[in-house]
């Protein structure tokens, strides 16, 4: 055995050495995931599936019936029929879904018309401050002017390309990703601003008045 050789025990020392060089190349055992860059929200679970939450009353509204009237303290009122809607600019939105009764859903791809773009439209006064949105089924939830003119909140009709099922809102939804989807009105007919808030149908029930699931913000 010559001695620049290395030993029985040098040899499987290089073996390993070599092993995890591989695996740094490789960068094995990366799970692809970034501290700090969670996307379930605390205390949510993942779901496939997409439940159906209402209080039991699933208004059936045609388009041809639909009509949303967009009033209160705006310089430019409007009430649009089904044709006016789908006039407007359409656009599409992938976000996450998270209700408070704790289950998420990732990548819910929407279609319909931008908050930006009604906004555009019917210039809130300046002392428009809150945005209250009335349903079909007597269901009211509020948000603040801020959070509705956030750039991925739709008035939406669409979903993953097909219209809404009665089931989830049809003909016309709202959607605020960025908070607990008691946030996202179903069958939408009134979008009401205010200068006073109104808390909602859930909001004067125990539920938080903003609903942001990254802040956990459930009750309040
Ligand atoms: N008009 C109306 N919108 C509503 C509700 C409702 O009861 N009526 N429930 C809210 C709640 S609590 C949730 S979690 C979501 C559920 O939407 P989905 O049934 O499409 O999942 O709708 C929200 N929007
Ligand atoms: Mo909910």
């Amino acid at each position: 055995m010559s001695e620049d050789k290395p030993g029985i025990l040098g040899q499987i020392r290089e073996k390993l050495v070599a092993s995890k060089e591989k695996w740094a190349r490789e960068g094995r055992l990366l799970t692809g995931e970034r501290a700090g860059a969670e996307r379930l929200p605390p205390g949510q679970r993942l779901v496939r599936d997409w439940p159906v939450l209402d209080l039991g009353i699933q208004p059936h509204v045609a388009p041809a019936d639909w009509q949303l009237a967009v009033d209160g303290a705006v310089a430019n009122p409007l009430n649009w029929d089904w044709r006016a809607f789908m006039a407007a600019p359409q656009v599409e939105s992938v976000s996450d879904i998270h209700c408070v009764t704790a289950w998420s859903r990732y990548d819910n791809r929407w279609q319909g018309v931008s908050a930006r773009h009604l906004l555009d439209l019917v210039k809130p006064l300046p002392e428009a401050k809150h945005v209250i949105f009335h349903s079909h089924d007597g269901y009211t939830t509020n948000v603040t002017l801020e959070m509705f003119s956030a750039p991925d909140v739709l008035l939406a009709h669409s979903w993953e390309g097909r219209p809404l099922t009665r089931q989830h809102g049809a003909p016309v939804r709202i959607v605020m990703p960025q908070y607990y989807f008691w946030k996202s009105a179903k069958w939408v007919r009134r979008i009401e601003f205010s200068s006073a808030d109104k808390p909602g149908f859930w909001e004067v029930r125990g539920y938080h008045n903003t609903g942001d699931p990254w802040k956990e913000e459930r009750y309040g």
